[in-house]
């Protein structure tokens, strides 16, 4: 599913891997093949152009945290804003009345039957019980295919062969399932080439006669921007209270999932990933967003970074870092933040692609217990300046910590060379020469 926008944003993501801090200058181009992958995967231009700018807002204004590299912080503001834009929640379909009515409305092949199928197997294993209606007096064939799906998932259908005005079926319908004090019913109706007049006017008939419960529009995703106007089209006539996205588990490009929703104004609840009665589920915009990214795991690792990270904590280092003050207690202070993440090696595994180089270094809590257990043995006094630690006092802390002179040397040699990174770096640049030391 979606993935060529998935590579494209990976690669944008890429662009900004390795640098310091999120800035204006570093974050344009990203943000840029952002705004050019969505538009390429068929989001409306001005859609595109408003999500990338509040992304680039959000990314300015946030602190990088160590732990987390600056694509890996866009990459999580990137699926806040794709959820966004898809419409934060599951918003589930209304389940009320006697019976419940759900009407389901949409174009020729856009998978209406199918999906009626799919929802009438949903509610009855809910333990509702469900009647199907064929409403397409048109195609003889489409009565049968509704029948076969029926059967297959033991719900019965309601149909009225010599019926020829579909809103007649749908009342007949409605009182038929009453009379079975059936709980839903889902009434399948005729779909046309492209959006006609007769259609409109056949389809805002039958919801007038029975006014539903719900009403949905079923598109396929594959259509793209098409997708959109169709969906706009009927909602002029319509009003109808949600979308179900088709056809998902082909090669689409993901336009319809991400403009639907701000272009029409209206939910996407359902979606259909197959022909089988069982591919259907509700639409998630947090999950869907994490998908096209292709990138659950960096955004769980940054949300997991920003829970567990203090983040005064984190600007009173920057601050000594700035002021060319950071000691040995900063240093322990920001190892107990990074360990408080959980373990090292797992977090770094969750990281992809970047995830590679970092974890041929072994990076586990054990490698930062010889570090930990030097600086503990230092006073307080040492640690705040390292200069005055000589050789009689490297040999005592060596003692103390059950660690080697050289061992000792070594990381007052890393720390004095952090400390003179950080004087010519900026605040976050510290941080990142932190992450380098611990390697
Ligand atoms: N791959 C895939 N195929 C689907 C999906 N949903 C429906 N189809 C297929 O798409 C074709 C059309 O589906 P239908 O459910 O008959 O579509 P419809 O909207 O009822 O079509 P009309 O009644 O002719 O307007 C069928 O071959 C389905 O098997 C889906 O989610 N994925
Ligand atoms: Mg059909």
């Amino acid at each position: 599913m979606f993935d060529n926008l998935s590579v494209k944003l990976d690669r944008a993501f890429k662009t900004l891997k390795g640098q310091g801090s999120i800035t204006e200058i570093n974050v344009a181009s990203t943000v840029k093949e952002i705004r050019r992958a969505l538009i390429d995967a068929d989001v409306n231009y001005k859609v595109a152009k408003e999500v990338t700018d509040s992304i680039k807002q959000k990314a300015l204004g946030r602190d990088v945290l160590i732990a987390v590299s600056p694509g890996q912080l866009l990459t999580k503001i990137v699926a806040e804003e794709l959820t966004l834009l898809m419409g934060e929640t599951n918003v589930p379909i209304d389940l009320t009345g006697n019976p419940n009515t759900i009407l389901i409305s949409g174009l020729q092949g856009s998978g209406k039957t199918t999906f009626s199928g799919k929802l009438a197997n949903q509610l009855k294993k809910q333990g509702r019980t469900v009647l199907l209606a064929a409403c397409d007096v048109y195609r003889p064939a489409a009565i049968d295919q509704l029948k076969v799906l029926g059967e297959q998932i033991g719900v019965e259908v309601y149909t009225e062969p010599d019926e020829k005005d579909p809103v007649k079926i749908a009342k007949n319908a409605v009182k038929y399932a009453k009379d079975q004090g059936k709980k839903s019913l889902i009434i399948d109706t005729a779909g046309r080439l492209a959006v006609d007049e007769k259609m409109m006017e056949e389809i805002a008939a039958i919801k007038k006669a029975i006014d539903p419960s719900e009403t949905l529009f079923v598109v396929d995703s594959m259509t793209g921007q098409d997708a959109v106007n169709t969906a706009a089209a009927f909602n002029e006539r319509l009003d109808f209270d949600g979308v179900v996205l088709t056809k998902l588990d082909g090669d689409t490009r993901g336009g319809a999932a991400l403009s639907i929703r701000k272009e029409v104004t209206k939910p996407i609840k359902y979606i259909s990933t197959g022909e089988k009665m069982d591919a259907i589920d509700l639409f998630h915009p947090d999950r869907m967003a994490n998908r096209i990214l292709g990138m659950g795991d960096v955004v769980s690792l940054v949300e997991k970074a920003q829970q567990t990270f203090d983040q005064e904590e984190a600007r009173r280092i920057n601050k000594k870092i700035k002021k060319n003050q950071f000691g040995f207690d900063d240093f322990l202070s920001q190892m107990e933040q990074i360990k408080k993440m959980g373990n090292l090696k797992d977090l770094m595994g969750m990281i992809p692609g970047v995830g590679k180089a970092i974890k041929d270094i072994d990076i586990d809590d054990d490698s930062l217990k010889p570090i930990e257990a030097i600086i503990k043995s230092m006073t307080p006094k040492e640690r705040e300046n390292p200069d005055i630690i000589n050789g009689s006092r490297r040999q005592r802390i060596a003692k103390g910590s059950g660690t080697s002179v050289n061992q000792v040397n070594q990381l007052l040699k890393q720390f004095e060379q952090m400390r003179k990174m950080m004087k010519t770096m900026n605040k976050m640049g510290g941080a990142k020469a932190l992450s380098n030391l611990m390697r």
